[in-house]
């Protein structure tokens, strides 16, 4: 039972019990099982590094865009004071003698950090065995109120597209793709405090496999928080975001901000909660940084042929590496439209009962999986980027 919830049992007596979990969270829950994991946003050192994992490639953050439909929400919370965790000890220490914060402060302030329950199961990856399915993924994004909200938005902001476009090279409707996916351009930003929800994956992950990473990684997070909040003379209890702790329009991890966010509007701050604009910017900001080419194609539908070895090519890195010849040596029929300059990636896409789809990839469209690692949400801001563009034509 690898993904079975242990992390009660971590937890220091004055955690007792788990109180009533909000309807939503529930139905959150329930997709979430359904389709997906949240390894979300920018975590790049971790995704250059490893293959993409097909067992998690269909399902991103489908709980944060079902909770986005409702209207409510404090996250169930419990107290745990932290400030008894040996290993908050230990973060704290560290934040004293290498960045120069109050021991004190930071003891008040994770007084104040509440551990949430409802983070925990939401940072379950689904059981192994689901059924993946683009059509019932695209399916949530590519719907008429998000094609409505991005035609909006597009209008309203078509300066700003374009100025990130001549500036990074990102086309609007990419952009435009991004944030439709990520929180319906602002609508759900997430309402989980950052500093609970880093707090407990940093310290109370649940135990799978990748437990250690994991905590790692948010325990890296926590800290990014921090600065950033330090840097933004903000209060870090003041910052919202998903139950993974990503911010903002675009779901910007903590040390994503530090590192990609610009400020696209030229007010003098970073505001990626309050500014669509630097949204915009960092977004194009963030997939310049990670490999995007200027006017080069995205993806090319390719057939395979039976009992070759292509299969191993599925999956191998999120970076395009393959030329023609040795996809066509492997057994994939590529089209002649599909440019020889350019490297490539194969990919596949299950989708139900219906024949799978394969496909070639670009740099660029690898960038997007840099956002999130995942080839279904990539296309699936692709597909939703144009279908907006085509939107706004009618
Ligand atoms: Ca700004």
């Amino acid at each position: 039972m690898l993904y079975t919830l242990r992390a009660s049992c971590r937890l220091p007596a004055t955690v007792t019990s788990m109180k009533k979990i909000p309807a939503l969270l529930i139905q959150a829950l329930a997709v979430a099982m359904l389709a997906a994991s949240p390894a979300h946003a920018t975590h790049p050192s971790s995704s250059k590094k490893k293959p993409i994992a097909k067992s998690r490639s269909a399902k991103v953050k489908p709980a944060q865009k079902s909770r986005s439909k409702s209207k409510a929400t404090i996250p169930a919370a419990e107290f745990a004071n932290f400030t008894q965790w040996q290993a908050v000890d230990g973060f704290i220490d560290e934040m004293c003698r290498d960045h120069g914060f109050e021991r004190e402060a930071l003891r008040s302030l994770f007084g104040q950090i509440h551990y949430l329950d409802s983070v925990v199961k939401l940072i379950n990856p689904p059981p192994v065995g689901t059924v993946k399915n683009w059509s019932v993924y695209r399916a949530r994004f590519i719907e008429p109120r998000r094609l409505n909200a991005g035609t909006k938005f597009w209008n309203r902001y078509t300066v700003e597209l374009e100025r990130a476009q001549q500036e990074f090279g990102v086309p609007a409707e990419i952009i435009v793709g991004v944030l439709g996916v990520e929180t319906m351009y602002g609508q759900a930003a997430g309402k989980f405090r950052v500093v609970d929800s880093l707090t407990t994956l940093a310290f109370a992950y649940p135990e799978t496999p990748n437990r250690e990473p994991r905590m790692a990684y948010f325990r890296n997070e926590l800290k990014q928080a921090l600065l950033y909040a330090r840097e933004s003379n903000v209060d870090s209890l003041s910052l919202h975001g998903s139950f993974a702790g990503a911010i903002g329009w675009p779901q910007f991890m903590p040390g994503s901000i530090r590192r990609y966010a610009v400020d696209f509007d030229g007010d003098g701050k970073i505001d990626l909660r309050n500014s669509a604009v630097d949204a915009i910017g960092s977004i194009a900001s963030f997939l310049s940084q990670h490999g995007w080419q200027r006017d080069q194609p995205l993806v090319f539908p390719v057939r395979v042929t039976a009992d070759m070895p292509w299969p191993s090519l599925i999956g191998r890195s999120l970076e395009a590496k393959l030329s023609r010849e040795e996809l066509q040596v492997a057994g994939v029929i590529v089209p002649d439209e599909v440019p020889a300059s350019h490297p490539y990636g194969l990919f596949d896409l299950e989708d139900g009962s219906q024949p799978t789809r394969y496909l070639l990839g670009t740099q660029n469209f690898f960038a997007i999986t840099h956002y999130n690692r995942s080839y279904y949400y990539a296309m699936a801001v692709i597909e939703l980027g144009q279908a907006i563009s085509r939107h706004r034509l009618r």
